[in-house]
């Protein structure tokens, strides 16, 4: 089925069932109740997987996206999946990227918990010691899906003391990456390691990356490969520069400073995604009675840094920051246009990041479905492989969203219907191929469902 084939919305009720005679099954239709079926699969009890096979255990931005969907499902669960989260977050605030499951076996998944051994080498960063995690984070998004989903049933929430629980951990977590992780001394976080921004292959880290020396291939054993096609993965090279990255963060217990990071970059991304939640934390703060400046100064001390420091008009899009070699990093990768989510731009600004959007490199409304990750015209642009060309279902909603939020209706409508077509399509793929839609990655992943959940409803 095309995604065109698909494309028609009725004002049928969502989650219905759909099949009649007369009258086809919308799009939204479709794309809910198969999103419900995915998020119900993929439900552990407590929290959601991505993916089975893939990544057998709960991560951190992942579960953000997820809530956000589930919320229109079942705005307690949604709760819960972000409460569970919060249960594996350390004493100096950070949220790990990873939180394991027990009672999933070491060698489904690398790098394993006994690879992080977070209990013990975590023990001065307060990582805790009821739970195993990773050490590294990944993009706040907590805050965002936190509001969304009180405002979904803000009875329910209420009832369960949901915002006044999740505030100061929220807050601990935004402070976290303020402070301690302003490696630059510029106003912005730096990431440490590539997993860190969630988009992790992307061709942006690759000038950072090429000078660290690969761990050994002996001392380590991919699993990815046992569930991926190897052409839709990263290279075994760039899997030993992980590790090594990791391997000397753990040994240096976890902790952050300018003077032991190997890799510390400015990703836009990630700090737009920063500055959004500092937003929403002034929302929380309001509704559940507190003083919500801090915040909204915090989010303007950090947009007004974002556009200071990363901003490059000749490029059209933010660019991301090597702070080590204290060089800009002259990729177009779609972490440049996310800040687009930010309120408040200047008009220019914006003008620019839509016509990027829309442009020869990112190909919205003509040459592509969805933006790619990276670069049409970029030298290391490849359709297939992770974060170097496929569009992903997060990075597209949040762009939707973007636009919208700037008055581009036709183009956050027609972004929208081709979010839900060839999330049906793929089979609620990881990713897919930009132009075509193929499905990469895995199939029956979380966040592609619950986002396209989140768009069905909201298309009504
Ligand atoms: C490493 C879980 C995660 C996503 C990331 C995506 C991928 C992991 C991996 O899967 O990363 O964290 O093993 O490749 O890049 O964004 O959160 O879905």
């Amino acid at each position: 089925m095309s995604a065109l084939a698909v494309r028609q919305h009725s004002r049928r009720p969502l989650g219905a069932d759909v099949e009649s005679a007369d009258q086809p099954p919308s799009t939204s239709s479709i794309a809910y109740n198969g999103a419900r079926r995915v998020l119900d699969g993929n439900w552990t009890g407590t929290s959601t997987v991505p993916s089975h096979a893939l990544y057998p255990h709960q991560w951190s931005w992942d579960s953000a996206f997820i809530a956000i969907g589930l919320r229109h499902l079942s705005p307690a669960r949604a709760q819960r999946e972000l409460e569970t989260l919060l249960t594996a977050q350390w004493a100096d605030g950070r949220i790990p990227h990873i939180v394991f499951n027990p009672t999933v076996p070491l060698g489904a998944y690398f790098p394993s918990p006994d690879f992080w051994r977070s209990s013990s080498a975590g023990d001065l960063a307060g990582a805790p010691t009821a739970v195993e995690t990773s050490g590294i984070v990944q993009p706040p998004v907590h805050a965002l899906a936190a509001l969304l989903v009180h405002e979904a049933d803000p009875e329910v929430s209420r009832r369960r003391g949901f915002l006044a629980h999740v505030y100061p951990r929220l807050v601990a977590w935004q402070r976290y990456l303020t402070e301690r992780r302003d490696l630059g001394g510029r106003g912005l976080a730096s990431i440490v390691h590539p997993w860190e921004s969630g988009m992790d292959n992307s061709p942006c880290w690759d000038p950072p990356l090429s000078r660290i020396r690969p761990a050994d291939r002996g001392t380590f054993q991919r699993a990815d490969l046992d569930h991926g096609c190897p052409a839709d993965r990263p290279t075994d090279l760039d899997y030993g520069r992980y590790v090594r990255l990791a391997t000397t963060y753990r040994d240096h217990g976890y902790a952050d400073g300018p003077d032991t990071a190997l890799f510390a970059v400015e990703d836009p991304a990630m700090n737009a995604l920063l500055i959004a939640s500092e937003h929403a934390l002034a929302g929380i703060a309001t509704a559940i009675g507190a003083d919500p400046s801090d915040h909204l100064v915090r989010g303007e001390q950090l947009t007004t840094a974002l556009l200071k420091r990363l901003w490059n008009e000749d490029a059209g899009l933010f660019l991301c920051q090597d702070v080590i070699s204290n060089e800009p990093i002259r990729e177009r990768s779609v972490c440049g246009l996310l800040p687009l989510i930010l309120p408040g731009l200047p008009e220019e600004v914006v003008a620019s990041l839509v016509a990027t959007l829309r442009g020869e490199h990112f190909g919205v409304g003509t040459t592509t479905r969805l933006a790619p990750s990276y670069d049409l015209r970029g030298a290391a642009f490849d359709p297939a492989r992770y974060w170097r060309g496929p569009a992903w279902f997060n990075v597209n909603w949040l762009l939707e969203r973007g636009l919208r939020q700037y008055g581009e209706t036709a183009t956050a409508d027609a972004l929208r219907d081709e979010l839900l077509g060839t999330a049906v399509t793929s089979g609620f793929a990881e990713y897919v191929d930009p132009v075509t839609g193929e499905a990469r990655g895995s199939r029956d992943f979380s966040w592609t469902a619950a986002l396209a959940m989140d768009l069905a409803v909201r298309s009504r």
